[in-house]
């Protein structure tokens, strides 16, 4: 039985992949971000933050689907504290997931945070206020600014194309492009040639799906797509004896510039960033009601990459 490299596993992964739709669309407005935040003697830093679940469809019309656990909530965040520190972020995020901006909204806006005074007038509930204002008018500044430039994927196909999409466009910015990969990504998927085109018919009994692996597409962002690029990765496990041990094998074999493991019951409360440096635990300031684990975890992401970028130029 022969079996495929690495590269070749990557390389019929992405061509027996439905094309990605409205490629064009995406790469005028990834070409136009970055172009925007490279020119005009701007040198701005540049940051793909993944964040949410993929699908892994079981029938190409999809009805049915298997998914990965992820609220979003840590990208959302993440992305805020990013643009905060001065980065331009492309914000690669699934569908229907926490944006940022929007994390203090409730879950519907629209029938919560709105109240009509009268029928031309609309008003915003005065226990909303604060929250409407920050979701709209930081939202709107940092796209305006070019400092967000938000693209939605949902299944792991659309996720992968993206994500080599965007590794690409910002090949060129070199040092100063980072990959922050808070999505969580399937491990194993159904391959698009061998999964049936119609709904899987049900009374037939139990139903058996074999799934295949998904490349590493980690190694291939790292030494081909984008191999200059500042790179984080995260490790989720729920089984805390095993988190560290795992990380530390992942940046190993993956060579990112760190891993953020955190475990799933206590992921809000602390993360534990592990790099060639060792271990640093990143917590939340529980003195502070208001604040979040991404506040410390940015500044400490955010000052490796100055570092990273010094070293680069010496
Ligand atoms: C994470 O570990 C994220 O921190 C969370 C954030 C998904 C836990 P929320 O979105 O949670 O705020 O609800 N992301 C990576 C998850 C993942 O699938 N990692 C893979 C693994 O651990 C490797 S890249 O094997």
């Amino acid at each position: 039985m022969s079996s495929m490299g690495e590269d070749e596993e990557v390389s019929s992964f992405f061509e027996s992949s439905p094309p990605l739709k409205k490629m064009e669309d995406i790469l005028q407005k990834l070409n136009g971000f970055i172009e925007h935040n490279s020119s005009g003697g701007r040198r701005r830093r540049i940051v793909c933050v993944t964040s949410g679940g993929t699908t892994v469809p079981l029938e190409q019309r999809c009805v049915r689907y298997i998914d990965n656990f992820s609220s979003g909530n840590r990208g959302a965040a993440s992305t805020e504290n990013f643009v905060k520190a001065g980065y331009a972020v492309v914000f690669l995020y699934r569908s229907g997931t926490c944006q940022p901006y929007c994390r203090s909204l409730p879950d519907d806006p629209f029938l919560e945070c709105f109240q009509f005074p009268d029928n031309s007038n609309i008003q915003v509930h005065s226990s909303h206020v604060e929250a409407v204002k920050m979701a709209v008018m930081d939202q709107q500044a940092a796209v305006a600014e070019a400092r967000l430039l938000k693209l939605p994927f949902t299944t792991i196909y659309e996720y992968l194309q993206m994500l080599r999409l965007i590794a690409t466009a910002l090949k060129d910015v070199g040092p100063c492009s980072m990959f922050y990969l808070a999505a969580a990504v399937s491990d194993f998927y159904v391959p698009w040639n061998s999964m049936t085109e119609h709904k899987i018919e049900s009374g037939s009994g139990p139903l058996d799906i074999r799934l295949a692996q998904v490349p590493k597409m980690l190694s291939i962002l790292r030494t081909t797509w984008a191999p200059k690029a500042f790179c984080i990765s995260f490790k989720l496990e729920t089984d805390a004896k095993i988190l560290i041990d795992k990380a530390t094998k992942a940046l190993g074999k993956y060579k990112v510039h760190a891993v953020v493991a955190n475990e799933l019951s206590t992921r809000k409360e602390e993360v534990v960033v592990v790099s060639s440096s060792g271990n640093v635990v990143v917590r939340r300031d529980s003195d502070k009601p208001e604040s979040i684990v991404e506040d410390n975890l940015i500044r400490l992401i955010v000052d490796r990459h100055s570092t990273y970028i010094k070293e680069s130029h010496s």
